[in-house]
């Protein structure tokens, strides 16, 4: 295998050096594996030279990484990319974040429980890829992606972003409203929520194999209230072009007023339910992760405040700090669905 950048000697010692200190935290914390590999490392202890899976040292079994630093390239325009902006949703209160770093600071546990998740996703293929429309539903069907892109409308809408880490980004998504899905597939009335799941493939995903204690697939839901929201997106693109594989491709889920672990990457399946579901993080820490999870600053996660987030434009380790808004700056049209 050729050497790559990151083989750069002098990166060695650090990685040492990152791999000591975290170790001594969280001896020092106290703290298990699931504090550790929870999603959840806030912003505080994270480390620019934290260039190593910790994985890799838990488990030396972990594959060796299979990207190169060409795979974080934009994915190349194609017929239904620019789509048009939708208006009403055409600015932001704060810059976009740069596309590059939004590239490269990813969470994607299936691929790394690090943010480099771009250097662990060369084995996955988005393409071809179905998605299953089931459950209380009068028009179930398993849909070829281009075939489910090709009978929606697609529009670019700017969104903030806000992680339950404290980090947020701007970023211009393109997608198709969840509501034209729904329209399209007609759930029944007694369907109540929606359940949505990954794909699970530890062949070509090492979290699956390293954390094989989690409940994969990664899982999640809405209410239907929520998935018929104005704002509720299936985002299949980015930046005005398809979605790289780390960002979810070929689809996933955008929720703006919610913590971003409730936007579900590359999507499998989507059914509808009668009972609220168990969904991934929800399952693995209840106390820390709600089946809402909405952006509420007044509500602090058990393990840190969510008042403030750190806002990533160019420097994922040197973020701006801004206060964080009632449901991520989007009350005006979620409020309502909250007494
Ligand atoms: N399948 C899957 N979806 C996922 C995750 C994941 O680990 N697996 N991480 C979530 C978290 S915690 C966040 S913040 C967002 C990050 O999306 P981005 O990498 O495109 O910024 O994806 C969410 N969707
Ligand atoms: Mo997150």
């Amino acid at each position: 295998m050729p050497r790559k950048k990151w083989h750069l000697p002098e990166r060695q010692a650090t990685d040492e050096d990152v791999y000591l200190n975290r170790r001594k935290f969280i001896r020092q914390a106290g703290l298990g594996s699931i504090a550790l590999l929870g999603g959840c490392i806030p912003e505080k202890l994270l480390n620019p030279q934290q260039l190593v899976d910790p994985a890799k040292f838990l488990n030396p079994q972990v594959a060796e990484p299979t990207a190169s630093p060409e795979t974080a390239e934009p994915t190349p325009p194609s017929e239904w990319y620019p789509a048009p902006v939708n208006e009403a949703f055409a600015t932001l209160d704060r810059p976009l974040t740069d596309e590059r770093v939004a590239a490269l600071y990813n969470n994607f546990y299936e691929f790394s429980t690090t943010k480099e998740v771009w250097r662990f996703i060369d084995n996955f293929e988005p393409r071809p890829w179905t998605v299953e429309i089931s459950g209380l539903v009068q028009q179930p069907k398993t849909y070829d992606i281009d075939d489910l892109i090709g009978l929606m409308e697609l529009e670019e809408r700017l969104y903030r972003h806000r992680c339950v880490e404290a980090w947020s980004m701007a970023i211009p998504w393109t997608g198709f409203p969840m509501r034209a899905l729904v329209d399209l597939v007609q759930p029944l009335s007694s369907a109540r929520y929606v359940r949505m799941t990954s794909f699970f493939n530890p062949t070509v995903a090492p979290g699956q194999w390293d954390r094989s204690d989690y409940p994969w697939p990664y899982t999640e839901g809405l209410t239907m209230a929520e998935a018929t929201n104005e704002l509720t997106l299936l985002a299949t693109g980015i930046y005005g072009h398809e979605l790289p594989k780390q960002h979810g491709a070929p689809v996933r889920l955008v929720t703006p007023w919610k913590y971003g672990f409730k936007g579900i990457k590359s999507i499998t399946k989507i059914e509808f339910i009668s009972e609220q579901p168990a969904t991934f993080w929800n399952s693995l820490v209840p106390r820390e992760y709600s089946f809402l999870s909405n952006v509420e600053p007044e509500v602090p996660h058990p393990r840190w405040s969510q008042a403030t987030e750190g806002f990533i434009t160019t420097d994922p380790f040197n973020p701006e700090r801004r206060p964080t808004l009632l449901y991520n700056g989007y009350a005006e049209y979620v409020a309502h669905l909250y007494g």
